[in-house]
C-alpha cells in the first residue's frame, strides 16, 4: 500500500524523509516516480496538479497538508474518496497568536508608534480605549475562529462571531447565515476573517461589506484582519477603502495571488500589516504524524477524522 505525495510549490524531499521515518513499512512515491497506480491507496496533497490524483483505482483517501482544502477541491478530476484536512492544536495556537497580535496592534494603534519611532518622536496618545470598548467580529467560528475568539475574550474584547449554521455558545454572541451578517458587521470595529474559501465566501470582503462595518467605534474607524484565504478578499476594494478612510487599517496574511506580486500597493501601504501566508504554519513533523496515525487507525477499522463535506466546500 503506497502513499502518493503530490505537492507543488514545496520541496517534496523533506516530506518524503518524514514519512519514511514515521512509516518505514510504506512506500511513499511522488508523481514523478513510476509506481503502479493500483498500489497507491492514499494521497497527500498541497496544491497538487489538477488531474494528478485521477486514475488511481484503489485510492481510499486524500489528505490535505493544510487546514484549508480549497486547493484540493479545485481539482475538476478529483477522485470521489474522502478528503481529510489538518486539525492540529499547534496550528490552532499559532493562528490565535497571530490574530491576537494583529488585534492588539490595531487596538493599541501601533502603526502610529512605528512612524514616531522612525522619526524619533516622543509623543503620547490621547486616551486609549480599553479592550471592553472594542468590538471584534470573527467571520468563521470553526477550529481556528473559536479559539481566537476565546483568547480575545480573555483579554477583555467584546467578541462576536458569524457562522453558516446557527450556534448556541454560552460564552459568545454569534450570528449566522447571510441574514446575520449585517448585524455582526454593524457591531464590529475589528473584523477578523477565518473563513474557508468556498463559492459563498469568494469575494466576500469587498467594498460593500466594509461600508457596513461600524464607523462609530472607539478606534475611530474599522479594521480588517484576514488569515482565511486571499480569494475571499477584493484587494482593489481594500485599497480603495483604506484610502477613503472606510477602513482605518488592515492585516493580511493571505492574498488573491501568492506570493503577493512586488507591484501590489499593499506592500507599502502605511496602514497595512502583511505576512507571507505563515500566520499558522504547523510543524511538518506534526502534520506527517497526524496523517500516518489517521492511516493506521483507518486500517484498524476506525473512521477518518476531519473529513471535508464536499457539498459545503469545507
Ligand atoms: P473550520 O471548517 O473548522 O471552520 C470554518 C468556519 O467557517 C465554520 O465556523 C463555518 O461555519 C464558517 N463558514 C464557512 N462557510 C461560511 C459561510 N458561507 N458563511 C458563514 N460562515 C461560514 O475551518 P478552520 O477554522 O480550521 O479554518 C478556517 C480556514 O482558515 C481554512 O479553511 C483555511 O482557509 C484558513 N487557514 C489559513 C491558514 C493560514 O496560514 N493563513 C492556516 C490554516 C487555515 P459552521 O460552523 O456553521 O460550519
Ligand atoms: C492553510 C494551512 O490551509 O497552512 O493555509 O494550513
Amino acid at each position: 500500500m503506497s502513499v502518493l505525495l503530490a505537492v507543488t510549490e514545496w520541496d517534496p524531499a523533506p516530506w518524503l524523509a518524514r514519512f519514511a521515518a514515521l512509516a518505514p513499512d510504506r512506500t511513499v512515491v511522488t508523481p514523478e516516480t513510476s509506481a503502479d497506480p493500483a498500489s497507491i491507496h492514499y494521497a497527500v496533497s498541497w496544491r497538487h496538479r489538477p488531474g494528478g490524483l485521477a486514475g488511481l483505482p484503489n485510492l481510499k483517501a486524500i489528505f490535505s497538508l493544510g487546514a484549508g482544502v480549497d486547493h484540493v477541491l479545485a481539482d475538476p478530476r478529483l477522485p470521489d474518496v474522502p478528503v481529510v484536512r489538518v486539525v492540529d492544536p499547534e496550528l490552532t495556537a499559532r493562528m490565535s497568536e497571530w490574530v491576537v497580535m494583529q488585534v492588539l496592534l490595531h487596538h493599541r494603534q501601533f502603526r502610529r508608534y512605528d512612524r514616531q519611532q522612525a522619526q524619533k518622536i516622543w509623543a503620547e496618545d490621547e486616551a486609549q480605549p480599553v479592550a471592553a470598548e472594542v468590538r471584534v467580529g470573527i467571520l468563521g467560528l470553526g477550529e481556528l475562529g473559536l479559539d481566537a475568539a476565546r483568547k480575545l475574550r480573555i483579554l477583555g474584547f467584546d467578541v462576536a462571531g458569524w457562522t453558516r449554521s446557527r450556534k448556541f455558545l454560552p460564552d459568545l454572541a454569534s450570528f449566522h447565515g447571510p441574514a446575520g451578517l449585517d448585524a455582526l458587521l454593524a457591531r464590529t470595529d475589528i473584523l477578523v476573517c477565518l473563513l474557508p474559501l468556498t463559492p459563498d465566501t469568494r469575494g466576500l470582503l469587498n467594498g460593500s461589506l466594509f461600508a457596513r462595518l461600524a464607523h462609530d467605534g472607539r478606534l475611530g474607524g474599522p479594521f480588517l484582519i484576514n488569515a482565511g484565504r486571499g480569494g475571499s478578499q477584493v484587494e482593489a476594494d481594500i485599497l480603495a477603502a483604506l484610502d477613503a478612510g472606510v477602513l482605518k487599517g488592515a492585516s493580511l496574511d493571505v492574498f488573491e495571488t501568492e506570493p503577493l506580486p512586488a507591484s501590489s500597493p499593499l506592500w507599502t501601504h502605511p496602514n497595512v500589516y502583511l505576512s507571507p501566508h505563515n500566520s499558522a504554519i504547523s510543524s511538518p513533523e506534526a502534520i506527517a504524524r497526524y496523517i500516518v496515525e489517521q492511516i493506521v487507525a483507518f486500517e484498524r477499522g476506525e473512521p477518518l477524522r476531519n473529513v471535508v463535506d464536499r457539498a459545503r466546500g469545507y
